[in-house]
């Protein structure tokens, strides 16, 4: 396998988690954000959208990290990172969707350089975006999780059940988002015990963005 990948980019981190969870080997290749190469020549003849992760595997080139999760899980099942009864898989995605669906988009790369370049918002304005943001998905995730104890679903140290799920590989890429733009978390202390829980796992501290090759001194 061969992903594209960038190490400050939660969407890639999500997919470094998961091969790790999976033990999986796989050659990386380093597209740098700041410097642009996502819109270079190479890595859009690669993938035209313009955006990292790509997985190559099997002669498929594949996108969009949240279903790159489902195909890994497909193709390696073991150990599982989704439930095996339809509701617990259905609870879990929701999770994951708080994250990858109204977290992510809003505070992408693209969307943050057109606030600031084209509708000129300041660097305060656009913190403030951010974290907003942030802390709105975060709170639905606290509440998600609030209500998943109440129903004697949670169980454990993580997200969903007594296992790490996708719902813990796509939360834990947000929370060091948040903590590179210092958006307040004390909101979420049921959210934030999973994060620590989770980064106690080597699949998750290994893959972290500061430890990756690419990861600027
Ligand atoms: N929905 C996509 C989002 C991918 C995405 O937006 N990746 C970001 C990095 S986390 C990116 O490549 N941004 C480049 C840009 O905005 O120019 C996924 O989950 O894979």
């Amino acid at each position: 396998m061969e992903l594209y990948g960038y190490y400050r980019s939660s969407t890639s981190y999500r997919l470094r988690i998961a091969l790790a969870l999976k033990g999986l080997d796989y050659q990386a290749h380093y597209v740098s954000l700041p410097k642009d190469e996502q819109r270079g020549e190479g890595y859009l003849a690669v993938n035209p959208h313009g955006l990292v992760p790509t997985l190559v595997d099997g002669g498929h080139t594949l996108t969009q990290s949240l279903a790159l999760l489902d195909y890994l899980e497909e193709t390696h099942p073991e150990p599982p990172i989704l439930p095996a009864d339809p509701a617990g898989r259905a609870h879990v995605r929701a999770l994951a969707q708080v994250i990858g669906c109204e977290i992510h988009p809003l505070n992408n790369l693209r969307v943050l350089k057109y606030l600031k370049g084209t509708l000129g918002l300041d660097q305060a304005a656009h913190d403030r975006w951010y974290c907003h943001w942030v802390t709105e998905g975060l709170k639905n995730y606290e509440s998600s999780l609030q209500g998943l104890e109440a129903q004697g679903l949670r169980g454990g140290r993580y997200s969903y059940g007594q296992a790490v799920t996708i719902a813990d590989i796509c939360l834990v890429p947000q929370i060091f988002n948040a903590y590179r733009f210092h958006c307040p978390l004390d909101a979420v202390p049921r959210t934030m015990a999973v994060f620590e829980a989770c980064m106690a796992l080597p699949a998750f501290d290994e893959t972290q963005p500061k430890k990756q090759p690419d990861a600027e001194a």
